[in-house]
């Protein structure tokens, strides 16, 4: 298993272009709180680390992860952002709930990237166990936060280089 072999958190700073311009959205559920919230924690301070400003970043709560698309998209009707991410965990227990949640966020996420053209970032733990969820919040595998906000910048990024180089291109 790959994530058992590295901490997916510990990226190459170097590689990161600054937020500096950037806006942010983050929508958080609030089932399983005290493992969403070590999400974003971890989630804003990368942000600001690389250089987001407090004043362009924007949190929704939201009651569960399967809120987490409608969240994500009522947060882009009502703010210009230029990305959203959003950060839940959906723990699997007797029955197949988790799958359901899970491939609605996912899908849900997808076509809201698609349509909107703007990253959505899939920042949701899905996880067999409480104990997988800590080591990845914060734990043995890192925080998948720091890894959404990285992910977030890297992806505002793309679209702007994209924009100018067909801007200088003349299309
Ligand atoms: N929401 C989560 O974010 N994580 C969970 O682990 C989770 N487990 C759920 C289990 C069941 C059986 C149900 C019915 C809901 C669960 N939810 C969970 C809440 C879900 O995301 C959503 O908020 C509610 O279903 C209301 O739409």
């Amino acid at each position: 298993m790959a994530s058992a072999l590295s901490n997916l958190s510990e990226y190459n700073e170097g590689n990161v272009p600054s937020a500096e311009k950037m806006s942010f959205g983050i929508v958080v559920a609030e089932w399983n709180r005290h493992i969403t919230h070590a999400l974003l924690d971890g989630c804003v301070s990368t942000l600001i680390h690389h250089g987001a400003s407090e004043d362009n970043i924007r949190v929704v709560q939201v009651p569960g992860s399967f809120e987490l698309t409608a969240g994500a998209a009522a947060l882009g009707a009502e703010l210009r952002l230029d990305a959203i991410i959003c950060l839940g965990c959906v723990i699997k227990g007797e029955t197949n709930h988790d799958e359901y949640i899970n491939h609605a966020v996912a899908s849900g996420l997808t076509q809201l990237g698609i349509q909107t053209g703007k990253p959505h970032v899939f920042g949701l733990l899905t996880v067999l166990n409480e104990l997988q969820a800590l080591d990845r919040a914060g734990g043995k595998h890192g925080n998948k936060g720091v890894e959404a906000a990285v992910t977030a910048i890297r992806m505002v990024a793309i679209r702007h280089t994209l924009r100018n180089d067909v801007r200088k291109i003349g299309f």
